[in-house]
């Protein structure tokens, strides 16, 4: 039922993520510029370096799906009940007239203007029925968060919502945060919050209820992924010690992969409802409006690009170190002399560039390069019989990787793979671990104890219901009980963090 809506560039058609001045200590380590040139005793030679681009807005490249595709108010023309005073409802949504419509781009303008400009859903009119929405975002390149993801929402916070994200394309998604009012009755989980979590459960799911709460919609309105936080657990409370998260970033590869995207997709459950029971009688006071969703990362270049160019509708890093693909995650054509690896933020502050190197060409085949011919176009080259779709060259000498796989014989795996008999999605491990009591069975699957599913055990099983196990009919809606006023604060970011990641 997903249908691209847009694709929002509409600012610029060409844009770099470049470096622009270097704005930090360099004890931190730098990885702005890939190379540089240096003078040793044989004269003007290049030093190459571990790099990255910097990071920015990435909302200006994405585009956007909205599931059901026909969500969005307007189309036919609804009135509303303002959205702080519940009890004025001529309040116009119309698709066909610019200033009442509320498509979905309007959740990636600039904002800072007055009045703001909103997404807004149709009404909760199919009430007892979950109003379910799924807004998808996808970059169709991989990247890395950098800063808190910021839902704002003009509608009151949604009383049910799961924050999920895709490494693959939207292929498969994970959990990245679950949001109630009642965690323990939205989604079986015991409320946590990002000050709950340590060192060593950096990377655990929780639900929080510290962004669904309060019905004064005009002081609450946001709703955070907090990324910071969970750096800061790495780098020390004061953020002081980038180098302690770049170290941690190069080793542990599993935090790297947490913060490491190609879509983002939020799954609203259940609209602000502010008040004990749902009014029935006028259910145009429900619905979903987001002002704006802040996202905050960079391509991931695997530290061989200093910048990243969207051209065509599509990012794409600017490889150097003889690296090429859109993450630079191979070796150049005749530059395979090596087995292509990541650059390395290791040492810092330069890190390391793994440089891919020229390709060692036998003397035999150099002289026998006119006589290869037909007869050896379809020569053996034992491509790994799980790793590539044939165990044969394509007729320039290369294996065909299957999904997941790379190398030259397609026996090495990309990132977030795993070698079982090929490359497999890389579920779980010590720190993406299985919930709920799963336990993780080679990397590739959590099992579950009876009462939970789920890829990561995360979810109860429970019949039928897609949205957790609060089911709307049973009147248990009815019953909530009135939130608690919550005075809470935003989240404090820690003061010290000025350097990009
Ligand atoms: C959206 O489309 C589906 C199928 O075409 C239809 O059943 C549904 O009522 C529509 N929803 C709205 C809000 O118009
Ligand atoms: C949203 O995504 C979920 C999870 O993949 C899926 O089950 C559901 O059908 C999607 N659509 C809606 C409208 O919830
Ligand atoms: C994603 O990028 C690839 C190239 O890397 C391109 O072939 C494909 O069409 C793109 N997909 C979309 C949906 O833009
Ligand atoms: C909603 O309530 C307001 C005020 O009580 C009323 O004017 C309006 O007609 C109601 N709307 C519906 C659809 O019942
Ligand atoms: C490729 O590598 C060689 C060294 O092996 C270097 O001289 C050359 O500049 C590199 N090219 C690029 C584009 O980085
Ligand atoms: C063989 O594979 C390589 C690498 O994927 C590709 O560049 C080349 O175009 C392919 N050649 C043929 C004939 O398919
Ligand atoms: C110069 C050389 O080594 N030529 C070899 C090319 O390959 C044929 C077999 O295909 C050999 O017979 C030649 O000796
Ligand atoms: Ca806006």
């Amino acid at each position: 039922m997903r249908q691209p809506v847009l694709l929002l560039a509409m600012q610029a058609a060409w844009s770099c993520l470049c470096r622009a001045t270097q704005h930090y200590p360099a004890a931190w380590g730098h990885y702005d510029v890939c190379k540089s040139q240096v003078y040793t005793d044989e004269g003007l030679t290049w030093d190459y370096m571990a790099c990255q681009p910097e990071a920015g807005d990435m909302t200006k490249y994405l585009r956007v799906t909205l599931d059901p595709p026909n969500i969005t108010c307007g189309d036919p023309p609804e009135t509303y009940c303002a959205l702080e005073n519940p009890y004025m409802c001529n309040n116009e949504c119309d698709a066909n007239t610019v200033e009442l419509a509320h498509p979905p781009e309007l959740m990636f303008d600039f904002e800072g203007r007055n009045p703001t400009t909103f997404w807004q859903s149709t009404s909760w009119r199919k009430y007892p029925k979950p109003l379910l929405v799924n807004i998808t975002m996808s970059w169709n390149k991989t990247i890395e968060l950098t800063d808190d993801i910021v839902i704002t929402f003009e509608s009151g916070r949604p009383e049910q919502m799961v924050l999920e994200k895709s490494l693959d394309y939207g292929r498969t998604w994970q959990p990245y945060q679950f949001y109630a009012t009642d965690c323990l009755d939205a989604f079986t989980m015991d409320p946590k919050t990002v000050q709950d979590l340590t060192q060593h459960t950096l990377l655990d799911i929780i639900c929080t209820e510290d962004y669904s709460r309060g019905y004064v919609w005009k002081y609450d309105k946001t709703v955070r992924f907090e990324i910071k936080d969970r750096f800061a657990l790495f780098a020390g409370p004061q953020l002081h010690n980038m180098a302690s998260l770049y170290g941690q970033l190069d080793t542990t590869k599993n935090l790297r992969d947490f913060f490491t995207i190609t879509d983002l997709r939020i799954r609203l459950l259940r609209p602000a409802t502010g008040a004990t029971m749902v009014d029935e009688n006028n259910l145009s006071r429900y619905f979903y409006a987001i002002s704006d969703i802040k996202v905050q990362g960079r391509c991931k270049c695997n530290l061989h690009a200093n910048s990243c160019v969207f051209d065509k509708e599509k990012l794409t890093c600017e490889c150097e170190h003889n690296t090429t693909g859109p993450d630079c995650g191979r070796c150049k054509k005749n530059y395979q002399g090596r087995a292509w690896n990541s650059g390395s933020y290791l040492p810092i502050p330069k890190g390391t560039a793994n440089i891919c190197v020229p390709s060692i060409v036998g003397p035999v085949i150099r002289q026998n390069v006119s006589s290869l011919g037909v007869a050896n176009r379809n020569q053996e080259c034992k491509c790994d019989p799980f790793g590539s779709e044939s165990d044969r060259c394509n007729g320039t000498g290369f294996c065909k990787c299957k999904e997941g796989a790379t190398g030259p014989k397609c026996t090495e795996c990309q990132p977030g793979y795993l070698w079982n008999n090929g490359c497999k999605s890389r579920v779980c491990d010590e720190l993406l671990r299985c919930q709920n009591g799963g336990v993780c069975h080679n990397n590739l699957r959590c099992q579950c104890p009876a009462a939970f599913t789920g890829l990561l055990c995360e979810k109860p099983r429970c019949e039928g219901e897609a949205a957790g196990c609060g089911d709307p009919d049973s009147g248990q809606a009815a019953l909530r009980l009135p939130p608690t006023p919550l005075l809470l604060l935003p989240l404090l970011l820690a003061p010290a963090w000025a350097a990009p990641l």
